[in-house]
């Protein structure tokens, strides 16, 4: 008998901290993992099986395949968008021929135990492509199939792989006439910046606003690689992990659509600089943008319109931009740093 688990790639990254800590609190389902470090020494005990190892590795999903039976699959793995220009074909073959060794992955599974395997993508706003900052500012929110044209290998990336899980879902063999149908349903969500209590980010572009905040709890000074005037969309960590189970759990007759924005606030990078003072008054931060990575932030919408996540699936983020840093921030990173808050 195999055994059932949920499957999580990119186990050790941000928002897979998160998920595993969430999923472990509700009910402490059985787990496997993948990343191609192990799991920081808090979350190896909340897991059932820790692989080591990478999502090209075709012979370890072989593995997992013959193993373990995957109702759900939670494909966090991924080389986000600043790395992601260092080292482009790279990127693109963890985050495409990645995903798509997951997604067939997951339609053996399904093939092989008869059920659809839920399969839950995290994309991004970098799938959006703004080409100048008087368009940014003009069309403000953006709905999913406006402006996907997007500036990074990052974006491409994401963009093209939310095609594959569509393709997935609803293509998959039907031209070839097999019996066997598409197995994999696909939902995906175009996260906004991500900020987290517990982790700080790397090699990402929305990585200034945590790295603002952790470096002044820290008690260290940090120069901000964005303008002031810089704005896109955030989300507290603690929201986006309710958000990505919101979606999976969700019945699949309600959902219209494969992919939906998400998004809880969009502070400029200089009003979050303002909060991130109020909490820790002695903070110094300063202002040196990188022209490469403003490039990168310019082209990302301001605002997206989520309208369809809270009409399909009930998205309901618990934190506004005050309260995000009061009740969530301030509290635990103080805690984690022994810094005192007024
Ligand atoms: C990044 O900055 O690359 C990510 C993202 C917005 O997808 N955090």
């Amino acid at each position: 008998m195999r055994k059932p688990v949920v499957l999580i790639t990119g186990a050790g990254g941000e928002i897979g901290h998160g998920l595993i800590e969430r999923l472990w609190e509700e009910g402490r389902p059985a787990i496997i993992t993948i990343d191609l470090n192990p799991l920081d020494a808090s979350l190896g005990p909340k897991v059932a099986r820790e692989l080591v190892g990478s999502i090209l590795d075709t012979n370890l999903l072989e593995r997992i395949l013959a193993e373990y039976e995957v109702d759900m699959v939670f494909h966090l793995a991924a080389i986000l968008s600043t790395r992601g220009e260092f080292t482009p074909v790279t990127a693109h073959q963890v985050n495409v021929e990645g995903t798509l060794n997951l997604l067939d992955f997951a339609q053996k599974q399904g093939e092989s135990h008869g059920r659809r395997v839920v399969f839950l993508y995290p994309s991004s706003i970098a799938a959006y492509g703004l080409p100048d900052l008087e368009t940014k500012a003009r069309v403000g929110r953006v709905k999913e199939h406006e402006w996907n044209v997007p500036t990074t290998m990052y974006g491409c990336n994401k963009l093209y792989c939310e095609h594959l899980g569509r393709y997935y879902n609803h293509f998959y063999k039907q031209l070839a006439a097999e019996t066997l149908s598409g197995k994999v349903d696909f939902r995906a969500i175009r996260f906004p910046g991500l900020i987290s209590a517990d982790t700080v980010p790397s090699g990402g572009t929305s990585d200034f606003a945590p790295e603002m905040i952790h470096a002044a709890a820290r008690g260290e000074s940090y120069a901000c690689f964005v303008r002031p005037d810089t704005r896109i969309p955030f989300m507290a960590m603690p929201d986006a992990v309710d958000a990505l189970l919101r979606l999976a759990r969700a019945e699949r007759t309600g959902l219209r659509y494969n992919v939906y924005n998400i998004t809880a606030f969009n502070p400029s990078a200089e009003e979050i600089r303002e909060l991130v003072l109020e909490g820790f008054p002695g903070a110094e931060i300063t202002f040196e943008p990188d022209l490469k990575r403003q490039a990168i932030v310019d082209s990302w919408p301001e605002d997206v319109d989520d309208t369809a996540a809270r009409e399909d699936w009930g998205l309901a983020p618990g934190y506004d931009l005050r309260s995000a840093f009061t009740e969530y921030l301030f509290p635990r990173i103080a805690a984690r740093y022994g810094t005192a808050t007024p």
